[in-house]
This record gives C-alpha cells, structure tokens and sequence, in this order.
C-alpha cells in the first residue's frame, strides 16, 4: 500500500508529515478531506472528519473484505482498519477490547459506531443461528436511536444518551451482547430549546395515521405543548414515516410482539396528551384542570381512571407519622407534577426499552468481547444546565483517560525503564475533572443542597460561589443570576443553575406514582413503575434513594474502569464545520479541535516514541523460535531478546530495564513471519487439537 492517500497525495499517518505543527497538521486534513479521503492515521489513533455526505464506494461488504486479517498499515486509514485491528488482537490474544470514540456533538461518533459494528458484524460465520444473533444486535441501533436521539441545533441526529456496546463472542463468532445506556436527557421531554425536537419517536408516531387515529392525536405539531418548537418539526434529513417503518421493523427483531408495541406507542400518545393539560389556579395554594379532554385521553391510553389521575395531578399526599395529609397544588406545582410524570414515564420506557435489548441479546456463552463507546459529544446549547453538566464532565472523564493512557502512561513508562526521552508537554485536564467529582465539588454540592427542603437554586448557587476556588470556574462579568462559565479542555460553556437541584433530586410524587403502578390497564405502564421507592414505601426502611449526580457518578466511573481493564482503541472525530455542510473546512473551527485534542502531542509522542514493547520473558518465549540458532535456551532472556532481534535485522529498538521498545512496528513483521513459518512446519509433526499453535 502507498503511504500517501490515492488522490490528495498527503500521508496516510500524520506521524509521516514533515513537521508537527497544529497548521500543518490542519493542512493535510483539510486535503485529505477534499479528496474524500476523511480518515487519517496518527500511529494506531484513527482521526475523522465528517464529510456530511455519503461518499460512494466507501463502505459495504466487498470493501470490508479488503480490510481483513491486513495490518493496519497495509490498508487506508479507514473504521474498518480500526475494528479490524480489534478483532484481531481479540483472536489472537483471547483478550477483550474497546473502541472508544470521541468528538464534539455532530462530528460523526454514532455513524462511526455503527461503522465499527458493520464490521465486527460481518465478521460472522454464515450459520443461521450466527446470522440471527447479527441482526438482532444491529437491530438494536434504529430502536435505541428512535427513542434517544434528537434534533439538536448542532446535530440532527443527536444522541442524547451515552451507549456502552459489548458485543460478546465465541470463537470468533458474535454470540450475543450487553448494553449499558448511561444518563438520559429527560428533560427533552418536556422542554426544547428553539430550533430543536423532542426525541425522534414522538415524530414517527404521529407520521402514521392509524396509530394517530388509535391515539387520538392530530398530525399537527402545533398541537402540542410538549413541542417547544413545532416549527422545528420538520427536518430536512429525517424522514419520520420511513425511520417508524424501521423502529416497529426492528420490534419485531428485538421479539416485541404486538400488543407490547400497542402498550408502548399508547405510553407515548399518553405523555403527547399530557402535556396538553393546563391547570388555572383556585385560590392561592388550589388548581383546577382546565381542559378535561387532554387528561381524559392520557388516563385511557394508561388504562387509569380519568378521575384518579386528575386527582393525583392537582394534589399531594405528604405522610407525617402513620398520618397522612392531602394538600391541594397551585397551578405552578400541579404543571411541574404533570411535567415530572411525563419525563419519568419516558425515561422509564427508554429503560424498558434497553431492557428488553438486552434480555433478546443476552448470551452466557461468549468469551471474550468487544465494546464500542458512542457518548453525547462535548455541547455548548443556548442554555446549558444539569444534563450539559453531566455531559460534558463524561467528555472531560474520556480525554483525561485518552491523556492517561496515550501520552502520561506512555511516558511515564519510558521513565521507568529508563529509555532516553525528552518529555512533550500537554495540557492535563484534571483540575476539571476534580471540579466536578471531587468531595466538595460541584456535584457533592449540589447533592448536599438537595437534601435541604429549603434550598433553592439560588442558594446552590451561591455554595458555588462560596465553596469552590478554581481556575477552571468563574461568573463571567454580566451574568444573570445563577450563571457561572466552566473553562472545558474543549471550550468554555457558561451554566445556569437553573432546575439543577430539581434535576438532581428527580422528585416525582408518589401520588401519580401510585396511581400508575396500582390501577393501570396499560401492562407496561404498570410495570414502570415497580421498583419506585414510593411503591415500596410501605416495606422498606426510610434510606433516601440515590441522586442522580451520585448514580451518574459512580456509572461512569465504572465505565471508566471497564474501558481501563480492555484494549483500547481510539476514533477521534473532527466536526469540519458548524452549518452541517458537505465539502466545507472551516480551519478555525478544525485547528480548535486539533489542539483540544491534543492531536499534535499525540503526534510527538507518537512519532518518538515506540509502537511496540514487550517484557524480555515473554518477547525471549514468543520469538526464540523464529531465529535460527536461537532455539537453543538462553536463561538471560534480555541477552535472549537482542539476539533476536539482531538477527532479525531489527535496528531501532531500545533495551529498558524490563522491556525492549521497537520504533516500528513493521520491524517485527520478518520475525513474525519466520515464528509463524516454523509453527506451521511444526504443526506438520504434531497431532491435531494439541492447543499449541495460535
Ligand atoms: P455525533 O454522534 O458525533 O454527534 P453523528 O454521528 O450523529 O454525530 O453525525 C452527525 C451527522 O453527520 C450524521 O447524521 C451524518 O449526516 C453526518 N455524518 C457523520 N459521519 C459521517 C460519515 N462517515 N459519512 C457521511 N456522513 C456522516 V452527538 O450524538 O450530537 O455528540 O451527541
Ligand atoms: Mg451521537
């Protein structure tokens, strides 16, 4: 394979480029971007550029043929030499890897995923049985998207939950999988900012008539309060009716049956009509509900009584003792109770959901496995709250993490072994990090107020204010009240501590809980709701249930932990420009990334450092054979190693004080070939089945 692209002529590997500066490394993507030629290498990090459209003969089965068993250098740049790589390293060393993909919201990780779990697909044997598993794991995408994206301002195909992808395998073969979804945006639900939609599937439903006419609902956006925007309904790239032939198509796959799909789309035109109750207040501290018919129609679609679920709309029950009080709501309470019910009975149904992908994919015969990550990207909205918060800490966690691994944990293992090395500089993010998730940070913060029934956003904000002293935060000159700016490694996002406790707390009164779980006809609305604490209040013991900042805490710790334990491999995805445009580079926005990427000390790093080290124990055990004369044992394994290598006609290497580092990979290939000839000669001479080879 050349080392340049076929038509830009700009290197394949940024490690290639003459020179490292962030200009030039702009330059070659830029080129490389016009070419069509939208993924580049640095070293084994796969870098790509969104090309807004698709480019023909790019993808597809006889193009992923030619990535297969092909080093990565033997082929372009492409996902397919990422995920092969994967799969290979996973066949090879029975071992468990992970593609962890990152960028900014829109610059292309999702498509990316999906790319990865293309291939890792095809890589199936033909059987039948293999071929079904295939599908059911890919079907698993359509649904999960249609109920977790939407249209932001910066992407129309947002995501608007973190994915964690296990596709798990036996001997080679995708044997099933597991899904982790992490923290999603609720508040959606209920709330879109200009410009923007609720998730996808509210869109889809109401593109097919007969579930409309089932639903009572009407074709018109405009209808419904729920639709911020209901001139942002219509999106250009989205075809709804189409995309709802695809969700139900992939039900079915997943084995919802019918009626489970009826009690699903019935929850959603539920939540649609509930949002179109209005309360006026009845003196100061009472509401009534103002448009009977809306209530009507969600409490027949849940299967309550409409008199039940008014009642639990306008009132609250409050427990003092074994006594109990019911109080009315203003208008004001009555309209965040029904918004609670609403986000809680979404966000449970997206639980199901995964739930139910799960327990199709679910497999206790696999061995070894392959993860794709596919986050929200880094986002700065009009307005940034408590999921901006979350989000975009989850992009700080994953950088300090590519830091860690990629250039502090590589150095610092030159360090240790003492390989001479002039360290490269970079920018380390954990301050941020530890603003947010450190004791006393801003998440301990607001899980603190949250416990005081008189603590209001004001107050959390001014704890802000007072508590923490960093750099990285600030209330910018002219701020409105409970405004402070964060400077992220990838931008500074200025937030409001608007609704921050009441996202956190995710208070939904037990009354509509009530209601829901003990009377509904509809069997999954019920079930939403069994292991609310209100539920089981009367059996358990008065522990306050998790937050969500301390739930969201430890899940991405524990993603972090998961990541940490495999192989990683990285996609890093560049956003070329802010207008969602095919063959537009906007360089400022492109070098931005670039140096919050920290893609030119990766460059460095990379291009001095070494691809390749082993320990001389095991490089001594693997290679001895490969190297005539060297079979004969030599107990000093480093003086073992150098023989090896020397007559292996490998020049640049290093001797740590454990390891030997190899600059180019490629170096081994010789002696690779040679151990391979002489495992395949000797397997002549052996019996079958003898577990040697491999
Ligand atoms: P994201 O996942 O990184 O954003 P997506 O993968 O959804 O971004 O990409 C955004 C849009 O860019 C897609 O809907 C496509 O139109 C286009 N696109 C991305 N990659 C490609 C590609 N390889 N070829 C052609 N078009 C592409 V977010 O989920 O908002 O963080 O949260
Ligand atoms: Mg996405």
């Amino acid at each position: 394979m050349s080392y340049r692209g076929a038509k830009s002529g700009v290197v394949n590997d940024l490690v290639l480029l003459d020179g490292s500066g962030e200009q030039e490394i702009v330059e070659a993507l830029a080129a490389r971007h016009r070419a069509d030629e939208i993924y580049t290498y640095i070293g084994e990090v796969l870098l790509v550029v969104n090309p807004y459209r698709l480019i023909s003969g790019l993808y597809g089965s006889s193009k992923i043929r030619s990535y297969v068993s092909k080093k990565l250098y033997e082929r372009p740049p492409h996902v397919y030499g990422i995920a092969e790589m994967a799969y290979r390293s996973m066949m090879l060393n029975t071992s468990n890897e992970c593609v962890i993909i990152t960028g900014e919201s829109g610059a292309g990780k999702t498509e990316a995923s999906k790319t990865v779990m293309e291939y890792v697909a095809a890589m199936a044997s033909k059987s039948k049985q293999v071929q079904h598993i295939k599908d059911e794991l890919l079907q698993t995408n359509p649904l999960l998207e249609a109920f977790g994206n939407a249209k932001t301002r910066r992407n129309d195909n947002s995501s608007r939950f973190g994915k964690y992808f296990a596709i798990n395998f036996l001997y080679g073969d995708p044997s099933g999988g597991s899904i982790s979804t992490y923290l999603l945006e609720k508040t959606r639900v209920t709330h879109q900012q200009e410009g923007e939609r609720n998730f996808h599937i509210f869109y889809q439903l109401l593109s097919d008539s007969r579930r409309r006419g089932d639903f009572k609902l009407s074709g018109s956006p405009g209808d419904y309060n729920f639709f911020g925007d209901p001139g942002a309904a219509k999106v250009r790239s989205i075809d709804d009716a189409r995309d709802f032939s695809e969700t139900t198509r992939a039900m079915d796959f997943i084995g919802m049956g019918g009626d489970e799909q009826n009690a699903i789309f019935a929850i959603l035109a539920a939540i649609l009509h509930l949002g179109n109750v209005e309360f006026e207040s009845r003196g100061r501290d009472a509401s009534d509900i103002v448009n009977a018919r809306a209530v009507s129609e969600a409490a027949s679609l849940l299967g309550v009584n409409e008199r039940d679920l008014s009642t639990a709309l306008t009132h609250r029950t409050v427990k003092s003792g074994t006594e109990s009080v019911r109080t009315s709501l203003s208008a004001e309470k009555a309209a965040f109770a029904r918004d609670s019910l609403a986000k809680s009975l979404y966000g449970r149904l997206f639980d199901h959901i995964v739930a139910r992908c799960n327990e199709t994919i679910h497999t206790e015969q696999f061995s070894t496995c392959i993860g794709v990550l596919d986050i929200y990207g880094f986002e700065i909205l009009g307005v940034n709250g408590f999921e901006q918060l979350c989000i975009n800490y989850t992009n700080e966690k994953l950088h300090a993490l590519f830091i860690e691994l990629t250039l502090k944990g590589e150095q610092a293992e030159y360090k240790r072994e003492n390989i001479s090395w002039v360290p490269v500089e970079f920018f380390d993010n954990t301050p941020i990090v530890e603003l947010v998730d450190r004791r006393g940070g801003l998440f301990s913060l607001i899980d603190e107020q949250s416990i005081f029934p008189q603590a209001t956003d004001a107050t959390l904000f001014q704890k802000f204010q007072s508590n923490i002293r960093a750099r990285e935060l600030s209330v910018p000159r002219g701020a409105a009240p409970g405004e402070f700016e964060i400077r992220h490694y990838a931008g500074t996002v200025l937030y409001n501590t608007e609704g921050m406790l009441e996202a956190n707390k995710d208070t939904l009164f037990p009354d509509l809980v009530l209601v829901v779980y003990h009377t509904a006809r509809n069997p999954i609305a019920k079930d939403l709701f069994a292991d609310h604490p209100a539920v089981d209040a009367g059996r358990k013991t008065n522990k306050r249930p998790p937050t969500t900042c301390m739930q969201y805490k430890k899940s991405v710790a524990d993603l972090m932990d998961t990541l940490r334990s495999n192989n990683q491999h990285y996609i890093r995805c560049i956003k070329p420009n802010e207008s969602k445009r095919a063959g537009m580079f906007e360089g400022d926005m492109v070098i931005t990334q670039v140096r919050y990427l920290g893609i030119a000390e990766n460059l460095i790093v990379r291009r001095a450092g070494y691809a390749f080290r082993m320990t001389y124990d095991e490089f001594a055990a693997k290679f001895k054979c490969a190297v005539a004369g060297t079979d004969r044992w030599e107990p000093n394994t480093r003086k073992a190693t150098e023989d090896i290598l020397r007559k292996g006609g490998v020049k640049h290497y290093e001797l740590g004080r454990t390891k030997v580092f190899i600059k180019d990979a490629k170096d081994l290939l010789r002696i690779e070939d040679a151990r391979r000839n002489f495992l395949e000669t000797a397997a002549e001479y052996l019996p079958e089945d003898d577990g040697l080879i491999g």
